[in-house]
């Protein structure tokens, strides 16, 4: 077994553990990232497509931003159709100037391997078998494989940035970890098409049929979503049958611009509320999509894994500083109380923007009563500027919490 050795160990080579990477190395804190699968595999994934000013400012912070600031499109608001009957969310005039960026999780993910490559950082993709060990004591370590060889790995620290699937969440004891989670009675079916955009800004439409989403990468690439029931497949869906289906969901000026084109990306992605709490033990921890998840209506899953890494990113910093190792402690909370937030704004935008009505019961009530109850939230949020200042707030993301200093 070759023994090596960093500061912080990183598990996933996804937004997460890249901008963690990224920042912690500009701080001069050695790290090394071990990926399952190959860096094409990673840039394959379509994913997020809105970033929080949070966000945006700390892939700044991170020296990535170049490109994003040059093809990234800033979107001053958002709109919300219910039946046809369209609202605009003013983010920025709601929110004292925050914006939100249109800018793929895919591009984001390449220019943070770019930075990584020529910074010549170490990620060893294709690496199996990754196991946590020793984590409550402070020599953890890990041990993997990698082209016909076995690591070990030995470090300060290790963060799970390995998604909903990976293997650090299941190092925290049963005993010890709580899981809650609420999985939604439908999917989205997503489509990518070379098309220009319906809208100069996101329109999150309900109608009698359902949810549709209409977003955006570029002024010639389009990113559509409909609510599907779960026993849908992808391939029952052909382009012709989406495009006629969004149609009818989109409010009738807006659909009558949707220009239709052979799609370059469909898939179905099913929706749930999940968080595991604590989100540290010892000194492993959680990061991203291995400790939360959103149903993406709120546009936060990718958002929250940032706001994780900021915060981890920063009590790292303050531990190697002042040798401090109370620091670490504060991570857990620190985290939870925004991922919470951006949990109860995705959970209440997935209620009042989708279709319950085949729900036998929903938060004790049957679909139909609680769709009435949607319907009256929607009706009061929308038409008065507090309810649209609620929304906008969120939106663009609340602010990363400081972390104490002692
Ligand atoms: P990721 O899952 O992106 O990355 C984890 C990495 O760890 C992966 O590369 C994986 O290969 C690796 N890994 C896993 N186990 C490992 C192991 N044992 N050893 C080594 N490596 C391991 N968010 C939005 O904001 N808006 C959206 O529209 C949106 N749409 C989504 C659609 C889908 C289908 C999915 C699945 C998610 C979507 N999300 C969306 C959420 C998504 O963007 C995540 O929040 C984001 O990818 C989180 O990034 P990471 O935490 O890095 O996790
Ligand atoms: C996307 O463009 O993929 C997107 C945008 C906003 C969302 C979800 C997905 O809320």
């Amino acid at each position: 077994m070759k023994t090596i050795q960093t500061q912080v160990a990183i598990i996933g080579a996804g937004p997460s553990g890249l901008l963690l990477g990224q920042l912690l190395a500009r701080k001069g804190i050695s790290n090394i990232i071990l990926e399952r699968v190959t860096g094409d595999y990673v840039l394959g994934r379509i994913r997020a497509g809105i970033l929080e000013q949070g966000f945006a400012d700390l892939v700044r912070e991170a020296g990535v931003s170049e490109r994003m600031d040059a093809e990234g499109h800033v979107h001053e608001g958002v709109e919300l159709a219910i039946n046809g009957k369209r609202t605009r969310i003013d983010l920025k005039g709601l929110t004292g100037g925050d914006e939100v960026v249109c800018y793929g999780q895919v591009e984001i993910t390449r220019d943070l391997m770019d930075a990584r490559r020529e910074a010549g950082l170490e990620t060893y993709y294709e690496a199996s078998g990754v196991q946590p060990h020793d984590v409550k004591s402070d020599q953890p370590y890990l041990t993997f494989d990698h082209g016909g060889e076995s690591y070990r790995l030995d470090c300060d620290f290790i963060a799970g940035c390995d998604g909903f699937h990976g293997v650090s969440r299941q190092t925290i004891p049963e005993d010890i970890r709580t899981e809650y989670e609420r999985v939604y009675p439908f999917g989205w079916l997503g489509l990518m098409a070379d098309t220009p955009p319906c809208h100069e800004e996101l329109i999150y439409a309900k109608s009698e049929r359902g949810f549709a989403l209409a977003s955006q990468r570029s002024p010639t690439r389009s990113r559509y979503y409909l609510q599907v029931p779960l026993t849908d497949k992808v391939e029952d869906w052909s382009d012709e049958a989406f495009w006629e289906e969004l149609k009818k969901r989109l409010p009738a000026e807006i659909a009558d611009k949707v220009v239709t084109g052979p799609s370059i990306e469909k898939s179905i992605a099913p929706l749930r509320s999940f968080v595991c709490e604590p989100m540290q033990y010892g000194n492993l921890f959680l990061v991203g999509d291995a400790a939360h998840i959103v149903p993406p209506t709120g546009a936060k899953g990718l958002n929250l894994a940032a706001s994780d890494v900021a915060a981890l990113y920063r009590i790292l910093t303050r531990v190697y500083d002042t040798g401090d190792r109370r620091y670490i402690e504060q991570y857990s909370e620190i985290a939870l109380r925004r991922v919470w937030h951006g949990e109860r704004f995705s959970w209440w935008m997935t209620n009042m923007l989708h279709n319950f009505d085949q729900e036998v019961s929903n938060n004790g009530l049957d679909g139909q009563m609680f769709e009435r109850f949607m319907k009256s939230e929607a009706d009061y949020f929308l038409n008065s500027e507090n309810g649209r200042r609620v929304i906008a707030e969120q939106y663009v993301g609340l602010p990363y919490e400081e972390v104490k200093e002692y």
